[in-house]
């Protein structure tokens, strides 16, 4: 596609509830998201104008890892947006498969870029009438919901939250936890729902390997997995904890690009991965990463990052792929938001429906993403 510029905003969203994992307590959405404006060329080769959503799923605070919402903002202004427009400058166009080449030469930054690639390809498939789920090799229409709940008050308060979600029909609960609100919450859960209860648990890299002990303890809960125990550079120490708890470990923080989902595998550090699309650089990388652990018996599963209706959309796309064998933390719009940027998704016999229209197959309802937006600001090739 040919590319005029890019709008990028920061929006806030209230979230119905503070949010508390063991990196802190959210109580507000804070993203940047793009829109990408230009034109695709039709197989008659008349170009039509094209826009597409990016959503960048980096956080208010550098606390789940080190990117942050302005920092992405800063980034995308000053080097990935110039990269991109520089590019079409030079060679008349570019498509979405290009962005991760090139891009390479600014490191890190993997939610930024994973951003402006979404942006591109959105436009992309909207100006050839593909969906991102046709395009990403989907081969489902609905997927399992599941729900990642956060750290609670009380135990009573927990088991009334759980209790709501389960009503709704969530096909899978995820309890965070940290040091200090783990066995009890666990053993409560599973006494309170029973052992048939889908149940797993989060810690976002809480604990250290001295902690192998406690960590042994949720074995007696028949939990699906532990999602990310350790720091995200302990993938050695993944695979020693491995060796001292039957739960199965699986990675999120940790798992950055391909190159780390490889070494996760061979070093056998995960039984099970977590993919988002914002931390491994984009979909396409997300996409690499499925193909790589199918071809290598490892079970997956979309992870969630607060998305709006943008981000939710995607996510729903990639767990229709059919390496995703486990329910994702892709929930309903009205998990978090009481007012969603785009129609909200809704929980169908603890299900999502993937969308099937082209791009995203959904856009923002513009007075509704203007009342979340606190900046605005037009990126073009100077
Ligand atoms: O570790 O999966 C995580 C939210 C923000 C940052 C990290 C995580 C999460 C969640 C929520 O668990 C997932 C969701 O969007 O439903
Ligand atoms: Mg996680």
């Amino acid at each position: 596609m040919k590319i005029t510029g890019v709008e990028m905003r920061t929006i806030r969203m209230p979230l119905k509830s503070p949010f508390e994992t063991s990196f802190g307590v959210e109580a507000e959405r804070v993203a940047v998201l793009l829109r990408v404006l230009g034109s695709v060329a039709r197989p008659d080769r008349r170009p039509v104008d094209v826009q597409g959503w990016g959503e960048c799923v980096a956080m208010e605070a550098p606390l789940y890892s080190s990117e942050y919402a302005d920092g992405a903002a800063d980034v995308l202004r000053r080097f990935l947006v110039p990269r991109l427009l520089g590019h079409v400058k030079d060679t008349g166009d570019v498509t979405a498969e290009q962005i991760d080449g090139l891009l390479a030469p600014i490191i890190g930054h993997r939610m930024a870029k994973a951003a402006l690639e979404m942006a591109v390809l959105d436009a992309q498939l909207r100006g050839i009438g593909q969906s991102f789920a046709g395009y990403l090799g989907a081969t489902r229409q609905r997927v399992p919901s599941g729900v990642s709940v956060g750290i609670q008050p009380s135990v009573t308060a927990l088991l009334e939250v759980v209790g709501d979600y389960l009503a709704q029909g969530y096909a899978r609960i995820k309890l965070k936890i940290k040091p200090g609100w783990d066995v009890t919450p666990v053993q409560a859960v599973r006494e309170h729902f029973g052992g048939l209860i889908p149940l797993q648990v989060d810690a976002n890299a809480a604990y250290t390997l001295a902690d192998a002990r406690t960590l042994a303890r949720l074995d007696a809960f028949d939990l699906l997995l532990i999602e990310q125990p350790l720091a995200e550079d302990d993938i050695r120490q993944h695979a020693e904890l491995a060796r001292l708890i039957r739960t199965p470990i699986c990675l999120d923080e940790s798992v950055v690009s391909v190159r780390a989902a490889a070494d996760v595998i061979a070093l056998r550090a995960a039984q099970v991965i977590n993919i988002k699309a914002g931390r491994v650089g984009g979909y396409l990388n997300a996409r690499r990463i499925h193909d790589l652990c199918r071809a290598n018996g490892i079970p997956v599963w979309c992870g969630g990052m607060v998305e709006t209706g943008l981000g939710r959309a995607a996510n729903a796309a990639l767990a229709a792929l059919p390496g995703f064998t486990l329910p994702g933390d892709v929930s309903a719009s009205d998990r978090f938001y009481e007012q969603d940027i785009t129609a909200p998704f809704v929980l169908e016999d603890g299900e999502i429906i993937v969308p099937t229209g082209p791009g995203l197959g959904v856009e923002p309802i513009m007075g509704v993403l203007d009342s979340f937006t606190v900046t605005t600001e037009w990126l073009e090739q100077g």
